[in-house]
């Protein structure tokens, strides 16, 4: 009995560290669309960096498979108070993305096939915080999560990591995506439940 509680209790300090307030851990991956799953073949697909120079960076499928990829291990909240510690992904960190783009703009819309999108500060995508991601789990990512390539930036909630990523448009103000236009918050740390703006 004793050597039950103990056991629970120490569980219960290593997860409490780690699950954001008014979030409880989960063990599977619920699937959160707002419309239809998008199906885009991989011949199809292209990522796109837009500044105020114009489309300064685009890779289609053959061009970004040669980037370097990392696999991290990532806690993830989602904002309907799901957090599922410890996901094995792989993908391209933002920092090879953008790195060698000059920009001026401070933030940045992520824009994905089927019109999604989603707006994140240029700095908080970088610095090792934030991935195009093409796999979850060992696997190739399932169209219902994202895949071809989503974006997964883990310090925010889960509404900011893109499915179906189609471009990066820098921009020279904050503004509004999807669902940050319909009542949710403009920035959405899990750690200080910025859930509604
Ligand atoms: N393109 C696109 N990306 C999206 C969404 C969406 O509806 N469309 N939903 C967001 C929300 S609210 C969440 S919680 C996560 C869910 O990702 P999952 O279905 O892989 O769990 O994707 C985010 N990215
Ligand atoms: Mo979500």
């Amino acid at each position: 009995m004793s050597f039950i509680t103990r056991g629970f209790a120490g569980r219960g300090r290593r997860t409490d560290t780690r699950i954001p307030p008014g979030q409880h851990e989960v063990s599977d991956w619920p699937v959160l669309t707002a419309g239809p799953t998008i199906e885009v073949p991989t011949d199809e697909w292209t990522l796109t960096i837009h500044t105020e120079d114009g489309a300064v960076r685009r890779w289609n499928w053959a061009e970004f498979q040669q980037l370097p990829m990392e696999e991290p291990q990532l806690d993830i909240s989602c904002v309907t108070h799901w957090t599922r510690l410890d996901m094995p992904w792989r993908g391209v960190p933002l920092d090879v993305l953008f790195d060698g783009v000059r920009t001026e703009h401070a933030h940045v819309m992520a824009h994905s096939y089927g019109d999604y999108t989603t707006n994140v500060p240029l700095a908080e995508l970088l610095g090792g915080r934030s991935w195009v991601m093409t796999e979850a789990f060992g696997e190739p990512l399932t169209a219902q999560h994202g895949g071809p390539a989503r974006l997964v930036v883990p310090h925010l909630y889960f509404w900011k990591s893109a499915k179906w990523l189609k471009k990066l448009v820098t921009m020279p103000e904050e503004e509004a995506g999807f669902w940050e236009s319909r009542g949710y918050h403009l920035h959405g740390d899990p750690q200080h439940e910025e859930r509604y703006g």
